[in-house]
């Protein structure tokens, strides 16, 4: 994998926490450069090994590492934990493969509905007008998609697995849809939506899965790493993943980042040896799903907050990933300005002085302002 570190990227200190930089074994998801015209940095991360070393051996024998995948939804902790499962599970993503065949059609789906109502909420025309009965087909996709994006929550649960394995229906669904999707997404109307408009709610991935909806719709389609890493599935409540490496065991828990769950968190508060805290630093220009007056920034600041000074974890090493630094560099080369969302920024809106402002205001949240807080910037999507 690669790795930017904060340091690498041309990031230095803001501040008496500690930008970790040196390369370890445990955390080797792979992490892209963030500037568009250098080649990605090559390191890898040991930024948990390291501040793990202390406990090793008596969490050794007292049954493993405990570590905790925490931050608000969409900010990239579920494709964290499936770099570390093809870094380290027995089987890579091979157990779920099947299952986000499904998430993979629904995802497609869910992105060009997204488009359309971005479409159609900008009063955008589009381009050729025999594309307007493509959109009439979408609007009958609505209602089916609100069923069945409720079944595809928390795929790792193998009930709600089996039931979306099972709905032969929305793959059908899918591949009546084919036609109307590819001539919507070529459509220059709902291109200029997406290169546009930031505001609306389309996932990351759209432009992957868009790009590649006859792959995807080839009657043995099975999803590749890619695919998987870029998949998005809502994750419910909390799951525990357990991986051995070098012969000790750790104890890794995803969880559910929107409000409603985030009181499932607390109980696994205790004996935490490291928590890593996911933000999207692309987020800094986008209403939070639940709370739009709220930016998702701000949110994930306040969030950070509250993990950061948590009573529970004042000797528990934070590890912070500035996440989606890919669509943070395309945000910032498109022209949108950080200032418009963070109106106290002042200066230059490029990659450098940005991401030293962003990541001031994380390091800025800890009170005990000699708390370890190991800072990457990272691009979670590539294997
Ligand atoms: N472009 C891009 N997409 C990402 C990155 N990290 C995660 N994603 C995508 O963002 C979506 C949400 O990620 P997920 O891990 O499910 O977020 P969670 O809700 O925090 O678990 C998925 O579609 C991921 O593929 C990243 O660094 N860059
Ligand atoms: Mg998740």
């Amino acid at each position: 994998m690669e790795l930017s570190t904060a340091t690498e990227s041309g990031v230095p200190e803001t501040s008496s926490h500690r930008v970790d930089q040196n390369p370890g074994p445990l955390l080797t998801a792979q992490f892209a450069n963030n500037r568009s015209d250098q080649k990605k940095a090559k390191a890898v991360s040991d930024a948990i090994d390291r501040s793990l070393k202390a406990d090793k051996e008596r969490q050794q024998r007292e049954g493993g590492i405990k570590l905790l995948i925490l931050g608000p939804s969409e900010t990239g902790k579920t494709t964290v934990l499936k770099q570390l499962k093809l870094l380290y599970g027995t089987q890579g993503l091979d157990a779920e493969r099947q299952t986000y065949r499904r998430v993979v059609h629904l995802n497609v789906m869910k992105a060009i509905q997204a488009l359309v109502e971005g479409l159609q909420r900008t009063n955008t025309p589009l381009q050729r007008a025999e594309n307007l009965e493509h959109l009439e087909v979408m609007s009958r996709l609505e209602p089916t998609l609100k069923r069945y994006s409720i079944t595809s929550i928390g795929a790792i649960n193998p009930a709600v697995a089996r039931k979306i394995t099972d709905a032969k229906a929305e793959t059908d669904m899918f591949l009546e849809m084919v036609p109307a999707i590819k001539a919507l997404w070529e459509d220059a109307g709902i291109q200029a939506v997406y290169n546009t408009a930031t505001q609306i709610n389309v996932q990351d991935s759209a432009k992957y899965f868009l790009d590649a909806v006859d792959r995807i719709a080839e009657p043995e389609y099975v999803p590749t790493d890619d695919d998987i890493l870029q998949a998005r599935v809502r994750t419910l409540a909390v799951s525990e993943h357990i991986f051995n490496i070098d012969n000790v065991a750790y104890r890794i828990f995803d969880v559910g980042g929107q409000k409603s769950f985030r009181k499932y968190w607390a109980p696994y508060f205790d004996d935490v040896n490291a928590v890593i805290f996911m933000t999207a630093l692309s987020a800094y220009d986008q209403p939070c799903e639940e709370d739009p007056k709220l930016n998702r920034l701000q949110e994930c600041l306040a969030l950070f907050n509250e993990i950061a000074n948590h009573k529970l974890f004042t000797s528990t090493s934070m590890i912070l990933f500035l996440n989606k630094i890919d669509v943070f560099q395309r945000k910032l080369d498109a022209g949108s300005l950080v200032s418009k969302h963070f109106p106290e920024y002042r200066g230059a809106n490029d990659y450098f002085s940005t991401t030293v402002f962003f990541q001031y205001q994380f390091l800025q949240q800890c009170k005990d302002l000699q708390k370890q807080v190991y800072t990457h910037f990272t691009h979670a999507t590539v294997s």
